[in-house]
């Protein structure tokens, strides 16, 4: 087992694919704000974070004492230290800007501080989700000056609080997965360049909403509740975390299909799921894993942000499964 610490894995990975040191030195900074969430995340009831607070966040969803916490330790992990120029979360309606005491660097820093949110009291995994894109110059940073489709991001990763607290990100040089060894409170690298299995037999959506989907996941499903009987000729198997990290987390370590596809509950919200710190990190990731990402009808890092907040669509996972449910898409148009 690789004894290499975070710290020696990006010097190596920095001179091997020239990158900006600003990057790395982000990379440390978010690796440092993640281990201070997993501390709060693992006190539980003993450190008073569970539970709800009174006030929503621009969702409209009640904000957990936790997910203030984690979006606290973003901010203030990654405004000192010269690299970020602004931030955005999905707890907060505007972006941040850096305050005046510190200085300004090159990267704009998107991130879901707690995803999962709904599995926080219960003791299941969640995690944080995050995006880098680069800052527009000679310009003032904006909620507009986020608003860049997904494959301008630099680096994008997660941080999953499960059984294990683990780091997974790329930097566009392939998918790196560093375990936190509890007793040095380290990053160690545990998995080198990850790769997605092309087929799966597994798949997970939240069956709840079976009967609002449209068609083409509708058939889709039912396709692989059919089993060898059915025209997809294989068992399939479902799981179903309600985290995207430890959803997402799982297709990385055995492959397997994701989705949240849009529903007509509210009509008014095209999916249930964030671009621009949710859908489009995991999918620079899934693409760096050689899986494929997709919101029904074309590749989700190419879809152009309307909004910070904007919903959509997702399909990610094992590439040729995520074909199939585009084929089913194609299909179903007609
Ligand atoms: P959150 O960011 O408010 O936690 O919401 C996103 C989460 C995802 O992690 C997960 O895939 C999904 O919502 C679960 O939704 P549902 O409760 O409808 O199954
Ligand atoms: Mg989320």
């Amino acid at each position: 087992m690789s004894t290499q610490t975070l710290a020696q894995f990006l010097e190596q990975h920095q001179a091997q694919h020239q990158l900006d040191a600003q990057l790395i030195a982000l990379i440390q900074q978010i690796a440092a704000s993640c281990r201070r969430i997993h501390q709060a995340v693992r006190q539980g009831a003993l450190g008073g974070v569970l539970g709800s607070l009174e006030q929503q966040n621009v969702q409209g969803e009640t904000q957990k004492k936790l997910d203030v916490m984690a979006n606290d330790f973003m901010l203030e992990g990654n405004q000192q230290g010269g690299c970020v120029a602004a931030m955005a979360s999905e707890e907060m309606d505007h972006h941040y800007a850096i305050p005046a005491e510190y200085s300004k660097g090159p990267y704009l820093l998107l991130f879901d501080p707690l995803d999962g949110s709904s599995n926080i009291d219960v003791n299941v995994s969640v995690g944080t989700i995050f995006s880098v894109l680069k800052a527009p110059t000679g310009t003032e940073i904006t909620d507009d000056s986020f608003l860049q489709n997904g494959r301008q991001q630099h680096a994008a990763g997660y941080a999953i609080y499960g059984p294990q607290t683990m780091l997974l990100f790329s930097l566009g040089h392939g998918v790196f997965g560093f375990t936190l060894e509890p007793n040095r409170d380290e990053w160690l690298l545990t998995h080198v360049d990850i790769k997605i299995a092309p087929e799966t037999a597994e798949f997970a959506i939240n069956m709840s909403n079976f009967r609002h989907w449209d068609e083409a996941i509708r058939h889709y499903v039912k396709d692989c509740l059919a089993g060898t009987e059915g025209p997809r000729a294989k068992n399939f198997n479902m799981r179903w975390i309600a985290s995207m990290v430890a959803d997402v987390h799982r297709i990385m370590m055995r492959g397997g299909i994701f989705m949240y596809p849009w529903d007509k509950r509210d009509p008014s919200k095209p999916g249930k799921l964030r671009l621009m710190y949710e859908a489009n990190p995991m999918s620079f990731l899934v693409e760096q894993a050689g899986g494929k990402a997709i919101n029904a009808d074309k590749a989700i890092l190419d879809v152009d942000p309307q909004g910070l907040h904007q919903r959509l669509s997702v399909i990610l996972g094992s590439a040729q499964e995520v074909q199939t449910v585009a084929d089913y898409y194609q299909k179903h148009k007609q």
